[in-house]
């Protein structure tokens, strides 16, 4: 690694510019603001960062966010004081929610002013608070002597498990003033912890006593491919979160991919013997509120001790690293488990029969669907969804992913994310163009964003999903609500006419019949494009989506 040498006249926000260059930081995302300015100023003469001027905060968080999963690398989101690090918010909270490795930096008044309600300009007096409830840890920068210091406490705990966004707050008259030129840059490391043996010994015991163990996994399994996959062949059969797709690989019959609370699934929870829950959340969304019952004895892996039974009771609790845990149970068993030969084969069925009943579902859309399964996967595209019905029904689970990094989704369920989203994963793409999923009413919230996806001339397609209305909301309506469909229609822009504005091809798909061709010329072109998929022509589901089984939380995925 390049060490520059520190010049008198370095300023601490050259040095974090340096940092962030030393550490590995290739892109930034971010609004330039005067209290950020040190900072952006010094990432602009030092040219060693790419700066993706996002149109607002809320789309640099996502922006940074999308491109933390795909890259796997840190994401970096530059926002100003007070207005703009609470603009982030909203989209932090969803990397929070999906354990995103991304360092907000963010601002503060000079320090004299700060904390004290003194009304200087961009103020908030109490930012570290409203910064703690959407991050796993705030710092703030004190002085120059500490800079090196409180970006690795930072930096470390972005990329430690439980991994998160991390925010920093660096005063603006610290950024002005002259580095400490005494401290040398090492990129940080993250923290593991590390299980105990006899813990491990207790799960390897029930492993070998299992006649059909199951896996499920969760984003925080990401890195443990390889031992999950060894499991796998074991004789484990697997099924994941939505955070956790293609952490094994989906095309296994022994994996029942993302389809983890259909009907059918529960069936099969119920014919088996053991669950090993690694890195999971057990989200509501997932396990019907948590009330899907579960395979016992339960057991759970999870580096966040506080995780340990919050949701289901567990029979084991194993505080570890994904990774290092599988690896050092795999030591402990046999080189084939003594397990159920027909597992594979009922799983391979259980997924066979959902995709089966959810393809009827989807009517004419089947099309879409099938096109774009047949493409992600086997082109690796990174597969970008925002909160919409045709994500809900088919995109979650159905459209393959090739690789577990390929996939991000808003799962939280806050809306509007993918448009930013989609830029975040084109810019981390190094393969195929980042496939963006969007309903316009979502589309509504993140629209300016498409400007920075022309801009920056992103590898991407976004497919607009138009049924002008919140389309799941009046589904709601229709069945909870007697039909009185308030405030769901939207008034939406004419799309052709925007794109042609913003310089960004479009193209209007009215028979879905013209849909591969159509996105198979969208792959092909250079830059950004937008498929708008007319659903008003087109007509609907076989069978309107709203929501989530009973028993499970908010809108559904
Ligand atoms: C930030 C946020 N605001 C509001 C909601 C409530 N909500 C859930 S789905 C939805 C409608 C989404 O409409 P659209 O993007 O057109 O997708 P469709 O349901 O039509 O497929 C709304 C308003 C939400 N989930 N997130």
């Amino acid at each position: 690694m390049k060490l520059e040498t520190i010049t008198a006249s370095e300023t601490v926000g050259d040095l974090i510019a340096r940092y962030l260059a030393e550490i590995g930081v290739t892109t930034v995302f971010g609004v330039i603001s005067i209290h950020n300015m040190p900072i952006l100023d010094a990432i602009a003469r030092q040219e060693r960062i790419r700066f993706v001027p996002a149109r607002g905060e809320a789309g640099a968080m996502n922006m940074a966010d999308a491109y933390a999963r795909v890259s796997g690398e840190l994401g970096v989101c530059l926002t100003s004081t007070g207005t703009a690090a609470g603009n982030a918010a909203g989209a932090q909270a969803e990397a929070l929610t999906a354990g995103s490795r991304v360092l907000h930096i963010t601002t503060q008044v000079d320090l004299e002013f700060a904390d004290r309600d003194r009304a200087a300009i961009h103020d908030v007096p109490r930012q570290p608070e409203m910064l703690r409830g959407v991050s796993k840890a705030v710092f703030r920068m004190w002085d120059a002597n500490g800079a090196v210091g409180a970006l690795t406490a930072a930096v470390s705990a972005a990329l430690s498990a439980p991994t998160g966004p991390v925010s920093l707050e660096i005063p603006v008259d610290v950024q002005r003033t002259p580095a400490c030129p005494t401290t040398r840059i090492h990129k940080p490391q993250p923290i593991r912890p590390i299980a105990p043996e006899s813990v491990i010994d207790e799960i390897a015991e029930l492993v070998k006593t299992a006649k059909r163990p199951l896996l499920w996994l969760g984003g925080g399994a990401c890195a443990a491919g390889k031992e999950a996959t060894e499991l796998m062949r074991r004789g484990f059969g697997v099924v994941t979160s939505t955070n956790g797709r293609a952490i094994v690989s989906e095309a296994e019959p022994a994996s029942l991919g993302a389809f983890n609370m259909t009907p059918e699934a529960v069936e099969l929870y119920k014919s088996c013997d053991l669950m090993i829950v690694v890195g999971s959340r057990l989200r509501g969304n997932e396990t019907r509120n948590n009330k899907m019952p579960l395979p016992r004895p339960l057991v759970q892996i999870d580096a966040d001790a506080a995780q340990g039974g919050r949701n289901y009771p567990v029979e084991v609790f194993a505080h570890g690293d994904a990774a290092d845990t599988l690896a050092r149970l795999l030591e402990r068993l046999p080189d084939t488990l003594d397990t159920d030969t027909n597992l594979s084969f009922d799983i391979a069925r259980t997924r066979a029969e959902a995709e089966g009943r959810m393809r009827d579902v989807l009517g004419p859309y089947r099309v879409v669907a099938d096109t774009l399964a047949d493409r992600i996967f086997s082109n690796g595209h990174p597969w970008v969804r925002d909160v919409t019905i045709s994500n809900s029904t088919f995109g979650n689970r159905y459209v393959r992913i090739a690789d577990p990094k390929l996939g991000v989704h808003a799962l939280g369920g806050g809306i509007g994310q993918g448009v930013a989203m989609g830029v975040g994963a084109a810019v981390a793409t190094r393969g195929a163009k980042a496939i963006t999923l969007l309903g316009d009413g979502g589309t509504m919230l993140g629209l300016a964003e498409m400007i920075t996806a022309v801009e920056e001339n992103a590898p991407l397609v976004y497919l607009l999903m138009n049924d002008k209305a919140y389309g799941v909301i009046q589904n709601i309506q229709d069945a909870q609500y007697d039909s009185r469909r308030h405030y769901s229609a939207l008034a939406t822009p004419d799309f052709a006419g925007f794109c042609k504005a913003i310089g960004m091809p479009h193209r209007v798909i009215s028979d879905v019949a013209e849909f591969p061709a159509a996105f198979d010329e969208a792959v092909a072109a250079d830059g950004p494009q937008l498929i708008e998929i007319d659903m008003c022509a087109i007509g609907p589901f076989n069978e309107a989506f709203a929501g989530p089984p009973a028993g499970a939380a908010g809108k559904g995925e």
